[in-house]
């Protein structure tokens, strides 16, 4: 077949095709959770009960803020990587806002629906100027069209590092640092380690929203790649895993299946029992993390944590 009859296939696709072959564990990345209906089972999770993680970092951002601003002054362009739909960045926004002059926010997220919530909540607080791409991505375009001479606070909420394995945390802190300039500064919202019942439960919510975002990710197949998966014929699974620290979400194949997936032109065979690795969700210490800072050359200055839920908000200033 020549390249011009078949068509380009999607980065969803390609990582479908690699993920879905490896020959030990399946695994798709959680980044692919977040289409449209993603984004909004997303936003239900953060209402329940069982996942304190949302209310938390919303906690400490609005007791936080008003400390951060005397201890960073002023602030004219805030980056957030993966804002969602910015809901927790409003308070942020509204201490930093300097008395005169303009405050920049720019909201970077894979999803456009979230971005435009965005911008619709936040349009009276700050000039609001959404980047459309990934983390990495919208930082270096965020970073390249700066204006010299005005500090920047990036932000990483919701424990948003958590997905990353932690051999790939200092890379990735790393090239966040390498966007920055000296005395620019970072606040960044960990979970930390609790009970292992509260970690878990946070994870498996009794009324099954946290299934339906695990398994919207088959029927997201279903729907943009063509392919047939059978959503009833899939669990959802919450496994901690101790020596790595983190919860880990999986579906796991009910029976042996095969389904296929027209535009990848192919058939997956799934064995009784066997997963699809879809998250991890990392939970740290605030010593761990500040060791990564330092390696990644971050000061760490201050951190504040709830009361209630153990979150931390770090703030860190680039060397
Ligand atoms: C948005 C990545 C921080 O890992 O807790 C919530 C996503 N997954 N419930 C998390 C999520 C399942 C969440 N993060």
């Amino acid at each position: 077949m020549s390249a011009s009859v078949k068509p380009q296939l999607s980065a969803f696709a390609v990582d479908v095709a690699e993920g879905l072959s490896c020959a030990g564990q399946k695994k798709l990345s959680p980044r692919y959770f977040y289409d449209d209906v993603g984004s909004k089972l997303f936003e239900a999770i953060t209402l329940l009960p069982e996942y304190g993680l949302t209310r938390a970092d919303e906690r400490v951002l609005r007791r936080c803020a008003p400390a951060m601003r005397s201890l960073i002054g002023p602030i004219g362009l805030v980056v957030e990587l993966g804002s969602g739909t910015g809901n927790k960045t409003v308070h942020m926004l509204r201490a930093l806002a300097p008395q005169r002059g303009r405050l920049i926010y720019r909201p970077i997220d894979v999803s456009a629906s979230a971005l435009l919530a965005c911008e619709n909540q936040l349009g009276s607080v700050a000039e609001i100027n959404s980047i459309h791409a990934d983390w990495l991505e919208g930082l270096e375009d965020a970073a390249r069209e700066r204006e010299p001479d005005t500090p920047l606070l990036l932000l990483f909420l919701g424990s948003s590092i958590g997905n990353l394995d932690r051999h790939e945390i200092s890379e990735f802190l790393e090239r966040v640092r390498s966007q920055l300039r000296p005395g620019d500064f970072f606040l960044v919202g960990v979970d930390l380690v609790k009970d292992l019942d509260k970690m878990i439960a946070a994870y498996d919510d009794s009324i099954g929203v946290t299934a339906a975002f695990n398994l919207n990710l088959l029927s997201r197949m279903n729907r943009q790649l063509g392919a047939n998966f059978d959503e009833r014929a899939f669990a959802h699974e919450v496994r901690w895993r101790e020596e790595e620290r983190r919860v880990e979400m999986h579906l796991v194949s009910r029976r042996r299946q095969r389904v296929f997936i027209s535009c990848l032109e192919r058939a997956f065979e799934f064995e009784a029992g066997e997963t699809i690795w879809t998250e991890s969700s990392h939970k740290f210490s605030e010593l761990e993390m500040e060791r990564y800072a330092h390696a990644a050359g971050f000061h760490p200055m201050k951190s504040w944590v709830d009361s209630e839920w153990p979150f931390a908000e770090m703030l860190w200033r680039a060397q």
